[in-house]
């Protein structure tokens, strides 16, 4: 009776000595590739502008406990902040969201009304994957020409505790948001955004779901 706990020490041992070499084994890769949101021609109030119409890949590597996110966007408003997030949930919206929520029909699908398709957020793509956003100004800047890329690393292990979930990639989404703070792409006000953070920040420009590709 005695040595019963340090039989079971011993297999729980054995098991944490086998498990990392099992996930040593696996590398995974997941790709999405990203279609527009919200691309095209608006007007509000006075003013008529086009959205550009985003494009790009993201990729998310998996190779142990590594996780290993790529993405380069193009065809995104130059020179501004894009928030860019791994979504929850089970597919990307499109234009016939806008109003799906309060019947408000805009002209835009907002960051509230894709939430329903989308999901929320599950990982920030931030520098620090390993943890929520440090700071809402902690993503990538678009250059002139209105293309960026964003590479960064984090552990799975540590990305699971933060989300208290399983990362389960094959049925998530990346999405890109934010177009400029400018008076010259105004959003009506009833383009929702989320607590603490302005409508343009958090605008969804891109959407792609993420499929196993090797
Ligand atoms: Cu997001």
């Amino acid at each position: 009776m005695r040595l019963a706990p340090r039989i079971l020490a011993g297999v729980a041992l054995a098991a944490l000595v086998v498990a990392p070499a099992t996930a040593g084994n696996s590398n995974q890769t997941y790709r999405a590739n990203l279609d527009p949101l919200n691309a095209g021609s608006h007007t509000v109030g006075a003013v008529t502008y086009t959205i550009p119409s985003a494009s790009g890949t993201a990729t998310v590597t998996l190779k142990g406990d590594n996780v290993s996110v790529d993405i380069s966007v193009r065809g995104v408003t130059a020179g501004t902040l894009h928030p860019q997030h791994i979504h929850a949930g089970t597919t990307c919206p499109d234009a016939t969201d806008d109003g799906a929520i309060d019947g408000v029909v805009d002209g835009f699908v907002d960051v509230i009304e894709g939430l329903p398709k989308y999901g929320g957020i599950l990982v920030s793509l931030d520098s620090t994957i390993n943890t929520g956003a440090e700071s809402d100004l902690d993503f990538p800047v678009a250059n002139s020409s209105g293309a960026y890329t964003y590479s960064a690393e984090g552990s799975r292990m540590h990305i699971q505790d933060e989300i208290m979930t399983a990362l389960k990639l094959g049925t998530r989404h990346v999405v890109i948001h934010g177009i400029a703070d400018s008076p010259a792409m105004p959003l009506p006000s009833t383009v929702r955004t989320l607590p603490g953070l302005p409508a343009w920040a958090t605008l969804p420009v891109a959407c792609g779901e993420l499929h196993r590709s090797n």
